[in-house]
């Protein structure tokens, strides 16, 4: 099934056509109604009037995280802040979070983004769907549920708080029969159904839409043999609009952009020039139907390619493929990013320890775990235990605090923590299977 048969199969020619007066409007719009593209357009010498045809797009300048944060909360908003009706987050990586807002128009838009996934991964009116995003600041559970009461499938707001144990009930007891959530939330249902000696075929679960994260068709195989579904890769990112900017049909290679929404690029890097088509490089996205914080030529730090060729489908919107890595040296830890700097941020204003530090993340067991190894000043001696001891809690605590998450944290002396061979950040030993 397609959810819009006229936009998801329009022909490329006409696409082109109406991605061009999207782009033209968008830039009109945020050259008058935002001082940081009115500048930054200014500065690079560029009259928005000569932006006749998609390939102009390239002399654009990037917007990057940064100029986000700097923007902190709604400096790039692009309509009277009376016009917004929603408004979302992702957390920061040097302290600032990104802000972006909604107007009416943009969460209809985001509705219909997210629907058309759904319908393309099977789901329909007949459905139950159980979100496990996480609802709140984060974009995944509410772009789900909006798109899915567009779908007109009974949603089940579940978000990720609480036990698996309850969790599961619900999808019992609900008769649910597709799951939301990210796939690492997904593999601990999993695990929560053998843990509670739960058969999957005692469910009513056939499809699972996950995304928010890395993840593999190893994963895949696993997912849909545990849970006896039929899996589906969904991204998405807050600053460009949440959940919705692509996502897998039945044909399960690759995932469909929404590019009446959307125009994606893929740049090296490191020369951020265009990649030959079909290369891997970083996405970058331009916003050409928002109207709360449109964004021009997003830089993602995510590493995908776009897949040349026709999707049997019959959706003719560019495919791409999984995101297989980051630019940067963000990670994912149940279900939250974290950049090292963060952690390094915190180290800074605590007392006794230096700043050298290791993220050591595992999943021995089942259960993701993260270790944060701190150099202890020289000022203080390994064999004061009370010290130790209180610098661990507080550090453990400050982290809780700030990023959410509960970690163990392990004093060591400075020279352990010289980074060994084969290790990809410096910062980051990430053991997980
Ligand atoms: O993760 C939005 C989302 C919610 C997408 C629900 C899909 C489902 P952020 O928290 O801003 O927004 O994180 C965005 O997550 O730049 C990628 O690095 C990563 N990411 C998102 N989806 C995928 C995916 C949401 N399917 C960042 N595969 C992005 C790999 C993903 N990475």
């Amino acid at each position: 099934m397609i959810f819009n048969k006229a936009i998801e199969t329009m022909p490329r020619e006409k696409l082109a056509q109406l991605q061009l007066e999207r782009l033209q409007a968008t830039l009109h719009r945020i050259y008058k109604n935002v001082a940081f593209y009115k500048q930054s357009f200014d500065k690079a010498g560029i009259d928005i009037e000569n932006i006749t045809t998609l390939e102009h797009l390239a002399d654009l300048p990037f917007t990057t995280k940064d100029d986000l944060r700097k923007s902190y909360p709604y400096d790039l908003f692009a309509v009277p802040l009376k016009d917004i009706v929603r408004i979302h987050s992702s957390s920061g990586t040097t302290g600032k979070p990104i802000v972006v807002g909604y107007t009416k128009n943009d969460l209809a838009n985001w509705a219909e983004s997210t629907a058309r996934f759904l319908v393309s991964a099977g789901v329909s009116d007949h459905d139950f769907i159980q979100i496990a995003f996480d609802y709140g600041l984060f974009t995944g559970g509410f772009g789900f549920h909006c798109g899915a009461e567009h779908v007109g499938a009974s949603v089940i707001p579940a978000s990720s708080g609480g036990n698996i144990q309850k969790q599961i009930t619900i999808m019992k007891d609900y008769k649910t029969t597709v799951l939301a959530s990210t796939p690492g939330y997904a593999m601990r249902i999993a695990k929560g159904l053998e843990e509670m000696h739960l058969h999957p075929s005692s469910l009513n679960l056939k499809i699972g839409i996950f995304g928010a994260e890395p993840w593999s068709e190893h994963l895949r195989t696993e997912l849909e043999s545990k849970l006896r579904i039929t899996a589906y890769d969904t991204y998405g990112l807050s600053e460009i609009m949440g959940p919705g900017v692509s996502g897998e049909c039945s044909e399960k290679n690759g995932l469909h952009v929404n590019e009446d929404q959307v125009i994606v690029e893929v740049i090296d890097p490191a020369t951020l020039k265009s990649v030959t088509p079909g290369d891997e490089g970083e996405l970058v996205f331009t916003n050409i139907a928002k109207e709360g914080c449109p964004l021009i030529r997003y830089r993602t730090g995510d590493i995908a390619r776009l897949l040349p060729g026709n999707c049997a489908c019959g959706r003719t919107h560019v495919r791409m493929s999984r995101v297989s890595r980051r630019a940067d040296d963000i990670i994912v830890f149940m279900g939250s990013k974290i950049a090292p700097a963060q952690v390094e941020r915190i180290l800074a204003n605590a007392e006794g320890v230096e700043t050298q530090f290791r993220i050591v993340l595992d999943n021995a067991g089942g259960t993701e775990t993260m270790e944060i190894k701190v150099a202890v000043s020289d000022r203080i001696t390994i064999d004061e235990i009370k010290i130790l001891e209180d610098l661990k809690s507080n550090i453990a605590r400050q982290i809780e605090t700030e990023l959410g998450l509960a970690v163990k944290v392990t004093l060591v002396e400075r020279a352990t923590l010289e980074p060994r061979d084969g290790m990809k950040h410096k910062q980051v030993e990430d053991n997980r299977k």
